[in-house]
């Protein structure tokens, strides 16, 4: 059965390139005939691991080819996501597979709920890739990523190809609190680091609006039944920033490049749910807004 990549940037090509060169089958779907005649110019996608770059010549389409779809790698950012499945929904099989990559949460549930039938596995990666040049992607940081349906807690029988692939891939039965991790970690370190233009270690001179963050975070972890990923979320904060000291964060470096940043999908999502539950929760809403209005002053959007 193919692999469809829909998203072929940074991860979608990492994926796409693993899966390939394991001599597994995959088609990359290309958003439109300009991008395939690049790509077709380029002769493939060029991979960079350890310094070596090598180029793989992965069969591609466009949204409109006819074959049908059994199992997707979502690979787009979160804003774009859905309107991308949404261009080749008439060719998802009934019981399909999809795999969503998307960082924060929102698009996840989004998609589940337009297409019932697909079964959404959504992904959580800490895996790190970014685009050298359009078609070229560098593998800049070992992780792993976690799999899980909320739907369903089998996994599919098809995690040995990741591993065939050297794709490496745990599944995990509460995949949703993995995300809300994730989630509470990005928004407690990602929008100050913007807003401080700053590299996550020097956020540690800001420890005090970090701690009422935190204290935020997981008051809405633990409200939204979170609880195991409420648990210790200040100390793993701090122990991220230390382990990321030097680094700009990916929300830091979106705004330096003037690309659009995951916001909505991140504090937005935050936000939102608290205002569900009833929440109060004044610091992450005046940060929230303090996001928004640097993302505007620098010409961006605010979701
Ligand atoms: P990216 O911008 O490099 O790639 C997204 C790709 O999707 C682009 O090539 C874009 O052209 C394509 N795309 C958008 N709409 C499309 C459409 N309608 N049809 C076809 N292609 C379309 O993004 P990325 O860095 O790979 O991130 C993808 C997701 O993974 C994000 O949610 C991100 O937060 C998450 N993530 C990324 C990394 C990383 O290291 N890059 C790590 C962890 C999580
Ligand atoms: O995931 C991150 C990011 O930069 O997006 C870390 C390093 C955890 C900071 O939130």
């Amino acid at each position: 059965m193919s692999w469809h990549i829909l998203g072929a940037g940074s991860l979608g090509s990492l994926w796409a390139t693993r899966l390939a060169r394991a001599g597994l089958p995959v088609r990359l779907i290309l958003r439109n005939p300009q991008r395939l005649a690049q790509y077709q110019a380029a002769g493939g996608l060029s991979l960079v691991e350890n310094g070596q770059s090598s180029l793989h010549a992965i069969p591609a389409e466009l949204p409109d080819a006819p074959n049908a779809i059994h199992r997707l790698l979502v690979a787009c950012k979160a804003y774009d996501a859905e309107a991308a499945i949404a261009q080749v929904a008439t060719r998802l099989e009934p019981r399909c597979e999809m795999l969503l990559l998307q960082n924060g949460l929102g698009s996840q549930q989004a998609i589940a709920e337009r297409w019932p039938r697909a079964r959404c596995l959504f992904v959580s990666s800490t895996e790190g890739a970014y685009r050298e040049d359009d078609l070229r992607v560098v593998f800049a940081g070992r992780g792993q990523n976690w799999l899980g349906d909320p739907a369903a807690p089998a996994p599919p029988d098809w995690l040995g190809e990741l591993a065939r692939a050297g794709i490496p891939a745990t599944w995990s039965t509460d995949i949703l609190a993995r995300l809300w991790r994730k989630l509470a970690l990005n928004c407690a370190i990602n929008p100050l680091s913007v807003l401080y233009d700053c590299r996550n270690g020097e956020l540690l001179r800001h420890r005090e609006e970090l701690g009422a963050l935190c204290a935020e975070l997981t008051e809405l972890l633990a409200a939204n039944g979170q609880t195991d990923a409420a648990t210790g979320l200040e100390s793993e904060v701090l122990r991220v920033i230390e382990a990321t000291r030097s680094n700009y964060s990916s929300m830091h470096q979106d705004v330096r490049l003037g690309r659009r940043t995951e916001i909505g999908y991140l504090l937005g999502h935050a936000c939102a749910t608290a205002d569900g539950l009833d929440l109060r929760l004044p610091r992450l809403h005046a940060l929230h807004r303090r996001l928004r209005d640097h993302l505007q002053r620098n010409g961006l959007p605010m979701d």
